[in-house]
């Protein structure tokens, strides 16, 4: 299951956009500290597709794909060298497959702000330069005990070219640079992948506004070149608002959508968004016993589908018996159908799953 943790400055709204996405109603306070405890929650992801599919089969029992979500307490500036919660609080986030970067974009005068003024650029750096001073931390300490070994005996090659990777990196980090804008190969991706190096994890930055910024926000500007130029992705929402919306009753929830132009609700923007963010597809097994919607990294294959239904099925897979959704829905819901019109198909290992695939798998163990 996918994992999203929420970090950003003390009071940018961190607790405020959880509640948004996890309707959790988790502590929102106008001022600093207190509780260091993160809070967990689950949420389906929302899809359209997936809510037909359970119309259609009426099944006993029904499954969404789900993510999970955790707050954390707020990152401060030098919080790699030990100010606030320090590193335990750090070591949450590398548990976490993609990072929510919220902002504080609204004003509020009764929210005092930890740098004492409204401006996301510097922001947005001061928490990009912790994540980078803990990798950094995680390197040297990785470089010291290399250098040791080196000292005492031969390297294996596998550790060479690590040392000389690591190297790299390092240089990379101290030039203030995350590792994600570093170039590695797949397999370096993998060796390094037991670092949980917190620059290398997709983020998505989460810009929370009060709602009369509905227009041009000149403080926003600077942020949003910076974005231009890096290639990085965000999503607005109006944290306060969106989670005072999320406890009225639809109809007046979509009275108040329209005011603010919004077509889509705040959670499932960010449930959307985070998804894309991460590459990651849905594919559905269906069937009257159960309607369930699985999470997988575009790309992957038939097999690896098979292993995150269960891992007897990927052992013993023989084949995929795959039909779309679009395809499934254009012939009347019937798979009969589907046969008979050639768009039911059977698929071996190789077959790259795709986003909105309905499978069974065929195996024998
Ligand atoms: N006006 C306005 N106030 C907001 C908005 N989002 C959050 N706030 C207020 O800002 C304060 C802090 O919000 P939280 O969600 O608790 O912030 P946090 O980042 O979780 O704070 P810490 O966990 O203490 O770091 C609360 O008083 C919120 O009501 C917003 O979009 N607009
Ligand atoms: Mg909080």
């Amino acid at each position: 299951m996918l994992k999203c943790g929420i970090v950003g400055l003390p009071l940018s709204g961190k607790s405020t956009v959880f509640n948004v996405i996890t309707r959790a109603g988790a502590e929102v306070k106008p001022y600093a500290g207190g509780k260091t405890e993160p809070n967990r929650a689950l949420v389906s992801v929302p899809d359209k597709r997936f809510d037909k599919l359970v119309e259609i089969f009426k099944p006993r029992s029904e499954k969404p794909a789900d993510v999970e979500f955790v707050d954390l307490a707020g990152l401060s500036r030098d919080a790699g060298k030990g100010a606030g919660l320090g590193n335990s609080f750090l070591s949450f986030v590398s548990e976490s497959e993609a990072l929510l970067h919220v902002i504080r974009v609204f004003k509020n005068s009764s929210v005092p702000h930890p740098e004492n003024s409204i401006d996301p650029l510097r922001d947005w750096r001061i928490v990009e330069a912790e994540l980078i001073y803990r990798d950094l931390g995680v390197i040297s300490n990785r470089l010291t005990k290399l250098e040791e070994k080196k000292g005492k005996k031969k390297l294996t090659p596998q550790e060479a070219s690590e040392l000389e990777l690591i190297k790299e990196l390092e240089a990379h980090l101290l030039d203030e640079r995350p590792l994600r804008e570093f170039e590695l190969t797949d397999e370096q991706k993998r060796a390094l992948s037991g670092f949980a190096f917190l620059t290398l994890k997709p983020e998505l930055i989460v810009l929370n506004l009060d709602d009369s910024q509905t227009g041009e926000v000149p403080e926003l500007k600077p942020l949003e070149d910076e974005m231009t130029r890096k290639g990085l992705k965000s999503v607005k929402v109006y944290g306060a608002t969106e989670m005072e919306l999320e406890q009225l009753d639809p109809e007046d929830r979509a009275e108040f959508m329209k005011d603010l132009s919004i077509t889509e609700p705040g959670r499932d923007r960010l449930i959307h968004e985070a998804y894309k963010l991460l590459g990651l597809i849905s594919f559905f097994t269906s069937g009257t016993d159960e309607v369930r919607a699985w999470t997988l990294r575009e790309g992957s294959n038939a097999v690896e589908a098979a292993g995150t239904i269960h891992s007897d099925l990927a052992r013993g897979f023989i084949r995929a018996q795959v039909v779309a959704y679009d395809d499934f829905i254009a012939n009347n819901a019937s798979i009969a159908q589907c046969r008979d019109k050639g768009v039911l198909r059977l698929e071996g290992k190789d077959y790259t799953v795709k986003d909105g695939d309905m499978i069974e798998i065929r195996f024998n163990v």
